[in-house]
């Protein structure tokens, strides 16, 4: 990729919604980002690699557990600073903030809200400072959208649980030490444990093949008869609700997220609309590029705009579910369309990795797949209003 010459687009002054840690951090991670990520991230996606020497970075710069309080090794912040984290991450690469993503919505969050003291205590820490990398099993093979079905089990056997199953489709599981990871007990009720790398019986084979989110790892989880002490199930939620609560956290951090790689499009695309010159003149100038760039920056402001909202109410302990639903699926969707009309303005160029924009397009086909489906998340604002189900 040429030089990272991304600038920020700010339409309706929402500078002025922010405070001053705000835009230090969102000073920070740009910086880290430009100097770190930018430089690799299309060597790393041409090879299929995530550069380990991102955990590093992203522990030096709080992109782990922003929101957990500061004694169990968090960045104390509030939801507005961990979107503009996931923000600024997703602006270099979506899978950039999957990994940060999961980290903290997904393996910090159940442990902190769903584990006993001396689980926080033992994994929260080394989990901050990036020693310990997690992964969340949910998906399976057979049950992905419908996760309440899952066929893994766990059975009671006095002071530990047997643990058997397999799980797909799993961020940074090649290279997890711990999996936050749900199964149903004998009774069918879906309860979480942390699965440690190590425990015999469980191994995590590498998906490759992917077109999408090429610079994260994605893996399987297999379970042929774990040893789980109790010790390790989170003993304070059972239930789908118990998964289901780490995905709001996740969730709302992608629509944040989204926000990043649309900017990075729009950007790049109006920056190349002023450079390249046909029919002796700028494509800027033409009234097809005008309706594309016009566009684009319109659904960026009101995304920024929804998003903002989001986190007030999500500071204030105010947000709902299928709020966070309508933002996730709105803001992902809105990048998708903004990449590929993106992609048209660059013409030939948009499909090199001179420009960001085929990767990031390429990435956001996998961003607006999991967490919920596009689909799903229209069916969730559906039941929200109407009060019916169609899921089933
Ligand atoms: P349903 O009967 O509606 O609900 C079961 C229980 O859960 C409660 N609940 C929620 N609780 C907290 N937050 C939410 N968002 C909740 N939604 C529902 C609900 O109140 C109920 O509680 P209770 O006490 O009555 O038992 O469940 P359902 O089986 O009908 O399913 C509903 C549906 C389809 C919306 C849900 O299952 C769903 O969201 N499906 C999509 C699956 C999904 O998003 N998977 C994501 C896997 S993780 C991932 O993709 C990580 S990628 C990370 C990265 O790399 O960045
Ligand atoms: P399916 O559920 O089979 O859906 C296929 C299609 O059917 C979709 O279009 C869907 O919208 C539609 N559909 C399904 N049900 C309905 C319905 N009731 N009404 C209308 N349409 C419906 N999971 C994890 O647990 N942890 C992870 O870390 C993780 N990381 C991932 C990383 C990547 C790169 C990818 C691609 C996925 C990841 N996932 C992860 C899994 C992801 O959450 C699932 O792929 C997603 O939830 C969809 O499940 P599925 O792929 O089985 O699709």
């Amino acid at each position: 990729m040429s030089k990272d010459r991304f600038q920020y687009h700010d339409y309706f002054l929402m500078d002025e919604l922010l405070t001053e840690e705000h835009l230090l951090v969102r000073a920070s991670i740009r910086e880290w980002v430009k100097k770190e990520v930018s430089p690799i991230v299309e060597d790393a996606c041409q090879k299929a690699e995530f550069p380990k020497q991102w955990i590093k970075g992203l522990a030096e710069i709080g992109a782990f557990g922003p929101y957990i309080p500061v004694e169990y090794g968090g960045g104390g912040m509030d939801q507005i600073s961990y979107g503009i984290i996931m923000m600024e991450l997703e602006r270099g690469d979506s899978g950039l903030r999957s990994t940060a993503s999961v980290q903290s919505s997904l393996v910090m969050y159940p442990i902190f809200t769903y584990g006993s003291e001396e689980q926080k205590r033992k994994y929260l820490p080394q989990l901050a400072s990036g020693k310990m990398m997690g992964c969340f099993g949910l998906t399976e093979p057979d049950h992905g959208s419908n996760p309440s079905g899952m066929l893994s089990t766990i059975k009671d056997k006095g002071d530990h649980v047997i643990l058997n199953g397999s799980k797909m489709w799993i961020s940074n599981a090649p290279f997890a030490d711990i999996a936050v990871v749900w199964a149903k007990d004998e009774e069918g009720v879906i309860r979480g444990m942390i699965v440690e790398r190590g425990m015999e019986g469980f191994s995590t084979p590498e998906t490759h093949g992917k077109w999408s989110l090429r610079a994260s790892a994605t893996g399987e989880l297999v379970f042929d008869n774990v040893r789980i002490p109790k010790e390790n199930i989170l003993p304070n939620v059972k239930g789908l609700k118990g998964p289901l609560g780490c995905l709001n956290s996740a969730r709302y951090g992608i629509s944040w997220g989204a926000i990043g790689a649309a900017l990075d499009c729009y950007d790049s695309a109006l920056r190349y609309s002023k450079e390249r010159v046909q029919f002796d003149r700028p494509i800027g100038g033409f009234q097809l590029t005008q309706k594309k760039l016009a566009e684009m920056i319109t659904e960026i402001t009101k995304a920024q705009l929804l998003t903002w909202r989001l986190g007030v109410l999500k500071n204030e302990n105010r947000a709902t579910p299928s709020q966070i639903s309508m933002a996730k699926r709105n803001n992902v969707n809105m990048a998708l369309q903004i990449a590929r009309e993106a992609r048209q303005i660059h013409g030939g160029m948009g499909i090199t990795g001179e420009y960001p924009i085929m990767r990031h397009m390429m990435n956001l086909e996998s961003v607006i797949t999991y967490e919920g489906t596009h689909d799903i998340h229209l069916l969730i604002t559906g039941m929200d209003v109407t009060g019916l189900n169609a899921f089933q």
